[in-house]
C-alpha cells in the first residue's frame, strides 16, 4: 500500500479523486481582539496553508467567498488520497486559530463516470441504423475516433481540471438527490428509461456549453444527499437561467430534491482575506 503525504497508508479510489466542499463563518469579534502583529502572522498562515496544498500532487484547492450570511468563505478541495483529504480540511480549518473559523457546512464526494453515456454497442448500432456497412473503413474510422472521444470526456469527468477563476468567477453549490417517493422512484425506473430521460436532461445542458461548466460529484453513502452539483459561471444570470430551466425538465421536476444553495465569488487568497478584513 502507498504511503500518502500524511504518513498514514493512503486511502484511494479505484478510479478518481475525493472532493470536499467545506463552508466556514468568520468569526469577526474574536479575530477584533487580536493585535494586528498576530492577525498578520494568521493571515499569512493561512496563505501559506492554501499555497502548501495547491503545491500536493493532484490536487486542486479553490479559496471562494460566500455571497450570503450562511457563510462567509469556502473551500472546494478535489485530491485522490482520503488522508491527505482529511488533514487538508483540518489544516483550512485551524488555520486562523481556534476558534477563528466555525464550521457551517461541508460535502463529501467523489468525482465519477456516467452511467448514461453511449457506449460503443450503441454507437455501433446507430451507424449500422445510417447504413455505414460494418466491414468498411470508414466504420472502423469512426468506432475508433468514437472510443477516443470517450474516453478523452471520461477522463475529463473522472479527473477534472477545475476552469480559471479570472474567466469563471461565479460558484455555485447545492446537493441534490433522486426522488424515492411511492409513484416517483429514480430507482425503481428500468435503465433505459432513466437513460432516456437523463438524455433529455443532458440536451437542455448542452445548450449552456461555454456558459455554463458543471461538476458533478457523487456522495451516495458518504454524504446526506446524492449528489454534489457545482457549477461555474462567467456571471449569476447563467446559474440562475439553467437552475430554472432545468426544473421544468422530468428528470429534476418529476425526481430531484434540492439542498442548500451556496454562490461564491472565486478570488485569489490574498483578496479574500481582503474581503474578510483580515
Ligand atoms: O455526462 C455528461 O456530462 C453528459 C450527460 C449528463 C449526465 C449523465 C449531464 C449533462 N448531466 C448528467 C448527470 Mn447534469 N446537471 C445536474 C444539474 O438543478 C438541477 O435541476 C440539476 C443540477 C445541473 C445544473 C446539471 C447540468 N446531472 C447528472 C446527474 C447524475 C444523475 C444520475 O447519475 O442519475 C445529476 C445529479 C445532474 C444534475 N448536466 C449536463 C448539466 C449540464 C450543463 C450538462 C451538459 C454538459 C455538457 O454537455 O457539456
Amino acid at each position: 500500500m502507498s504511503e500518502s503525504t500524511t504518513g498514514l497508508p493512503a486511502i484511494l479510489p479505484t478510479e478518481g479523486l475525493h472532493v470536499v466542499h467545506l463552508f466556514y463563518r468568520m468569526e469577526q469579534e474574536p479575530w477584533s481582539y487580536l493585535e494586528s502583529t498576530e492577525r498578520r502572522k494568521r493571515r499569512d498562515n493561512l496563505a501559506k496553508i492554501v499555497r502548501e496544498i495547491q503545491a500536493q500532487p493532484d490536487t486542486q484547492l479553490l479559496p471562494y467567498s460566500v455571497v450570503s450570511p450562511k457563510a462567509d468563505l469556502g473551500f472546494m478541495l478535489l485530491t485522490p488520497d482520503l488522508q491527505v483529504a482529511d488533514r487538508c480540511s483540518k489544516m483550512l480549518g485551524e488555520s486562523l486559530g481556534a476558534g477563528m473559523l466555525t464550521p457551517v457546512f461541508s460535502w463529501l464526494s467523489m468525482t465519477e463516470r456516467s452511467e448514461y453515456t453511449t457506449s460503443e454497442a450503441e454507437y455501433t448500432a446507430e451507424l449500422k441504423a445510417e447504413g455505414i456497412d460494418p466491414s468498411s473503413p470508414e466504420f472502423a474510422t469512426k468506432i475508433a475516433d468514437f472510443n477516443d472521444r470517450m474516453e478523452k470526456y471520461m477522463r475529463r469527468r473522472v479527473y477534472p481540471e477545475l476552469p480559471e477563476a479570472q474567466e469563471w468567477p461565479v460558484f455555485c453549490f447545492y446537493p441534490m438527490s433522486k426522488r424515492r417517493m411511492h409513484q416517483l422512484n429514480w430507482y425503481a425506473l428500468p435503465f433505459e428509461d432513466r437513460k432516456r430521460l437523463m438524455g433529455g436532461h443532458a440536451k437542455i445542458g448542452r445548450t449552456y456549453s461555454g456558459r455554463v461548466l458543471q461538476l458533478i460529484t457523487g456522495s451516495t453513502g458518504l454524504d446526506d444527499m446524492e449528489w454534489g452539483v457545482t457549477l461555474f459561471a462567467k456571471t449569476t444570470s447563467e446559474i440562475k437561467a439553467i437552475v430554472y430551466e432545468m426544473r421544468f425538465d422530468v428528470v429534476s421536476s418529476h425526481y430531484a430534491e434540492f439542498g442548500e444553495f451556496f454562490i461564491g465569488i472565486r478570488m485569489e487568497i490574498s483578496d479574500l482575506c481582503n474581503r474578510l478584513n483580515l
